[in-house]
C-alpha cells in the first residue's frame, strides 16, 4: 500500500520559527518520527512539501494513479483554496486534513475549512503526532474497504 503525505505552504518553516504554536522539529523530524512510529503499519510513504497552490494541486492529480490515499496538511490553503478543494473532490482518493496546531482555538479565519466536507476526516491539535494518527485513520480506512470490497488484482490498494 503507498501513501502519499503532503505538505502546504511554509511548513518548510517549521522548527525555525514559531515554536510556541507549531512546536521545535523540523519538518524532516516531523518525517523520520513518523516513519519510525507508523512503520509497523508497512505502508510505503512518500513525503512532499510545497509553497505553491498548483504544485500541490499537480501532486494531488499525481497521486490518483500510484496512491491509495492522501494525509495532507494544507497550511493556510485550507482556508482559502477552491481550487483545492476541487482537486480533493476530483481524484476520488480517501483525503485525510492533518493540522498541528488546534485551528479553532486560534483567530476566527483558521476556523473555517473549505477543504473539510471533501476530506475523510480531520486530525488537528495534537502536534506533530496528528501525522501519525492520519496514517493510522488512512490505513485503518483502506483496510476496512479492502474487507469489505476485496481488492481485485490491479487496483493500488
Ligand atoms: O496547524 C497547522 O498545521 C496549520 O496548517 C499550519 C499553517 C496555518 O496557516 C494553518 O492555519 C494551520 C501554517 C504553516 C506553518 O507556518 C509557519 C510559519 C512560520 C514559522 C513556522 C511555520
Amino acid at each position: 500500500m503507498k501513501i502519499l503525505v503532503l505538505n502546504g505552504p511554509n511548513l518548510n518553516l517549521l522548527g525555525a520559527r514559531e515554536p510556541t504554536v507549531y512546536g521545535r522539529m523540523t519538518l524532516d523530524d516531523i518525517e523520520r518520527a513518523t516513519r519510525a512510529a507508523t512503520e509497523h503499519l508497512g505502508v510505503d510513504q512518500a513525503w512532499e512539501q510545497s509553497n505553491h497552490e498548483g504544485c500541490l494541486i499537480d501532486l494531488l492529480h499525481q497521486a490518483m494513479d500510484v496512491y491509495a490515499g492522501v494525509v495532507f496538511n494544507p497550511g493556510a490553503y485550507t482556508h482559502t483554496s477552491i481550487a483545492i478543494r476541487d482537486a480533493i473532490a476530483g481524484i476520488g482518493l480517501p483525503v485525510i486534513e492533518v493540522h498541528l496546531s488546534n485551528v479553532h482555538a486560534r483567530e476566527e479565519f483558521r476556523h473555517r475549512s473549505l477543504l473539510a466536507p471533501v476530506c475523510l476526516g480531520q486530525i488537528l491539535g495534537f502536534g506533530a503526532d496528528g501525522y501519525r494518527l492520519g496514517i493510522e485513520a488512512l490505513v485503518g480506512h483502506l483496510q476496512q474497504r479492502i474487507s469489505t470490497l476485496g481488492s481485485p488484482q490491479g487496483t493500488r490498494v
